[in-house]
């Protein structure tokens, strides 16, 4: 039976586009299916007021072509959203990817065909094809969450969600808006929501830490020294667990003395980003350790908000890195202005949405614009909205109802040929997304490569190599202050999701060595046909 492709790709953000690309030069036919009408996936739909990146830009940029790494300019230390999705376009342009790619096609079903050991794709727009391989490329944060919050059908005006912003932008001058949510998305754009609208109440259910961003443009003499030594701060960023090349203190916050703790601390926090959590080797070790950089956070927020009582309703009291550190410009600051509102409701859930506004803890308040900054069903949540189908008719929906299994994140027992760009169980969300996506695409690019030359028609991995990685998983997670609080990476922000820690908290250089190691051993783990 000949097949429409080798491989169909599923998403067009970083991910998918390398895929393709990759797949391209080693010869492969790949098919491209995309829901959105553009290329960059998270910074296609993300555009709201704000929004960016908080991995520096010098380095949450692909670097499988030495010549684009050159010839791409960045201007800021952190890039914005817009800055980021013409980089995409850049790159599909440069490498001619368009036209593999079916925009506003999503993938509604993948199933695997055991007697012709391919799979067959449907659409909503109708296609069927069939492929040896497919791999999901559709992202880690891109399911949005929109609680069930009883009556948000009866709002009046516009209700908007910061994970699918209309393209065009808003416009919240003379408006008065409520924002529900404190994660990175609604911390970005408080500031500048604020700036525009006549009132702004912050709904908040938990406290979020942040450092400052210390964003800045970009100074063309360092990015030339980037640029020439691109080389060498790739290879350091390889060695260090989160995949980004920032110095990492080895020392334990709790065994240095309190000044030069204080001095560690206020020298990462004056440069900025998420490098603060690096202050010290055991702050998601050692609750007392981790306590020691709360508390300094917690003390700058008093620093920053006038009022005392506001300060103490803003101040996190769970571990700082449990739950995604975010980096901000400005957001405590917004809450001295005397037109921005936080209302708590850790203690109660939101009562109803209302025609004018919503009702919590018995109390009215009236809005004209509803923003939701409610996050994602984190890592699963894409890929279960697809209907995938595996061997004997297994859907991928029954594979997970206990929680995600995989071996490596990349592969699922019971479902051969179909591999999981940065899915649950690789490292992926608690690294530099970019480098994390490269890695996956040359390790999958290479096995099929592989399995081309050996002749062979399938790859699976064994029921017992993902118990052992699963179970791998668990034990790292469990060995650090990470998997203690009601996170995404838990599952906790989704009513009903299984409770387990989804990435892989080994650090990336561990898992780069893991996965080599698997190829070495010829391909450890799984059954090739
Ligand atoms: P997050 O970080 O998941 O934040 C979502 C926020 O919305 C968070 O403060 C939630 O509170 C809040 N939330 C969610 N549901 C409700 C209800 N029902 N009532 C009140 N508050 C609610 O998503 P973001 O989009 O900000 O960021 C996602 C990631 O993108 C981020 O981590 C970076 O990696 C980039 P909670 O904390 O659950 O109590």
């Amino acid at each position: 039976m000949s097949l429409d492709f080798d491989a169909v790709v599923i998403g067009a953000g970083f991910g998918g586009m390398y895929m393709l690309h990759r797949l391209r030069q080693k010869g492969f036919r790949v098919r491209v299916f995309e829901s959105g009408k553009g290329v960059g996936g998270t910074w296609y739909w993300n555009r709201y007021p704000g929004a960016r990146c908080d991995v520096e830009s010098v380095q949450y940029s692909y670097q499988f072509s030495p010549e684009l790494q050159q010839e791409w300019e960045w201007t800021e230390r952190y890039a914005t959203q817009p800055e980021i999705l013409r980089y995409a376009n850049h790159v599909a342009d440069r490498f001619d990817l368009r036209c593999d790619i079916r925009f506003e096609t999503r993938v509604t079903q993948a199933r695997f065909d055991d007697k012709a050991h391919a799979w067959t794709v449907e659409t909503d727009k109708g296609d069927r094809v069939t492929a040896r391989f497919v791999i999901t490329a559709m992202g880690c944060l891109s399911s949005p969450n929109t609680p069930k919050i009883p009556g948000l059908e009866d709002f009046k005006g516009p209700t908007y969600h910061t994970g699918n912003w209309p393209h065009d932008g808003v416009d919240f001058t003379g408006e008065t808006v409520g924002m529900i949510g404190t994660g990175s998305s609604a911390i970005q754009s408080i500031p500048i929501i604020a700036q525009q609208a006549t009132h702004l109440t912050v709904f908040q259910r938990t406290a979020n830490y942040m450092v400052p961003a210390h964003n800045k443009p970009l100074d063309p003499a360092y990015v030339r020294d980037v640029k020439a030594n691109y080389e060498e701060m790739r290879r350091r960023a390889r060695k260090m667990p989160a995949g980004i090349d920032f110095a990492f203190n080895p020392a334990s916050a709790i065994e240095t003395d309190e000044p030069e703790r204080r001095r560690l601390f206020e020298e990462r926090w004056n440069y900025g980003g998420l490098g603060f959590m690096g202050s010290f080797s055991d702050l998601l070790l050692n609750a007392e350790s981790n306590e020691t950089a709360a508390d300094f956070v917690r003390a700058k927020i008093r620093d920053v908000v006038k009022d005392p009582e506001l300060a103490e309703k803003l101040s996190p009291t769970n571990v700082i890195g449990c739950k995604r550190l975010c980096v901000d410009t400005g957001y405590w600051a917004t809450f001295n202005q005397p037109h921005v509102t936080l209302v708590d409701v850790s203690d109660q859930p939101i009562e109803r949405i209302t025609a004018n506004g919503l009702r919590a803890k018995g109390k009215d308040y009236t809005f004209d614009c509803l923003v939701l900054a409610t996050g994602f069903d984190a890592m699963t949540g894409a890929l279960l909205r697809v209907d995938i189908r595996g061997r004997d008719g297994q859907s991928l929906q029954d594979k997970w109802k206990e929680g995600p299994k995989s071996y490596l994140g990349l592969t699922l027992a019971g479902f051969p040929n179909l591999f999981t760009i940065t899915g649950p169980g690789s490292p992926s969300v608690l690294t530099n997304m970019l480098p994390s996506i490269e890695q996956h695409v040359e390790w999958i690019a290479d096995c099929i490569d592989y399995m081309r030359r050996r002749g062979a028609t399938t790859i699976e991995p064994s029921r017992e190599a993902e118990e052992a990685w699963v179970g791998h998983v668990g034990e790292m997670a469990g060995g650090t202050l990470r998997s203690t609080c009601s996170s995404w990476y838990v599952g906790a922000n989704i009513p009903g999701k299984p409770r387990v820690f989804m990435p892989y908290i080994g650090g990336f250089p561990a898992y780069i060595e893991r996965c080599e190691a698997v190829v070495k051993n010829g391909y450890e783990g799984f059954s090739l046909v």
